[in-house]
């Protein structure tokens, strides 16, 4: 990985296993960065110009960058190569042994409204599911967010080893705001990560995290996950390269894997 994270191979699988996220300092360099930054901002622009009713109402993220009809083709082929990049497949493999496959990307940023309590979640408990099934299946499935701070920002607060267990009577109490609690309330046991401009943080979709707001963040979201039509099915195909624009690609199994699975299961 990039020099000035010390973390090994084995580390960085080491330390996903044990904490469910890995922080990599300067994981871009700043020229990549500040390209990324300047592509991202008129897409961003150009997104709240179109969904000012959504922004107004509270959110905090954009979503399938990739999308054929979202970004100017310049910058969709650079986001494809990024997504795309060795040291990204490098890092997915070092993680975990399932193969991984393309899912999503996400810009966030901050509120309109400072004072926007931020939530406690895991992904899953927007996936449709029973609390039985989000139960039995949260530990059996990779999927990833892969953060690159775009900006400096103040990061992410994550629960320690969420990814392998289930929430304590206190954490769920939050997260479901139950029994008359907050689900922005502070809980014991979190820890926070800062990210600096260039810094990649990869964390567990389902371990319980929330994001924290604020200096003006503007992050890149890389969404990964195992090779399987039932998380996949959240894939658009529109957000996948084509043939010509894979060609330019470094990695080009992240993407081809999505469209098989697609293709498999009739998606
Ligand atoms: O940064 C945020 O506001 C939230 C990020 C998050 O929850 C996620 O990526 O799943």
């Amino acid at each position: 990985m990039n020099a000035p994270s010390a973390f090994t191979r084995a580390d960085i699988r080491t330390h996903y296993q044990a904490q469910g996220f890995v922080h990599l300092h300067g994981f871009f360099a700043e020229p990549e960065v500040e390209s990324l930054r300047k592509s991202l901002a008129a897409f961003h622009e150009n997104w709240l110009r179109q969904n000012e009713a959504l922004y107004c109402k509270g959110a905090i993220n954009s979503a399938y960058l990739t999308d054929d009809a979202a970004a100017g083709k310049a910058t969709r082929r650079q986001l494809f190569q990024i997504l795309g990049d060795s040291r990204i497949a490098q890092l997915l493999e070092a993680l975990v042994s399932e193969p991984q496959a393309f899912l999503n990307t996400q810009l966030f940023f901050d509120p309109k409204n400072p004072a926007q309590p931020n939530y406690w979640h895991r992904d899953i408990q927007y996936a449709g599911l029973s609390l039985e099934e989000q139960q039995a299946q949260f530990c059996r499935m990779n999927m990833f967010h892969l953060r690159l701070a775009l900006r400096d920002e103040p990061g992410l607060e994550l629960m320690p080893g969420t990814h392998r267990r289930w929430d304590t009577d206190e954490e769920f109490a939050v997260r479901m705001k139950q029994a008359g609690r907050r689900v922005d309330e502070p809980l014991p046991g979190a820890q926070v990560v800062p990210l600096s401009a260039g810094d990649l943080l990869v964390f567990s979709a389902n371990m319980l995290h929330r994001g924290l707001y604020g200096m003006g963040r503007f992050a890149f979201d890389m969404l990964f996950c195992d090779a399987r039509p039932d998380l996949l099915r959240y894939a658009r195909r529109s957000c996948l390269p084509s043939e010509e624009e894979l060609a330019g690609v470094d990695c080009p199994q992240l993407f081809t894997r999505t469209r098989q699975v697609l293709d498999q299961a009739g998606l």
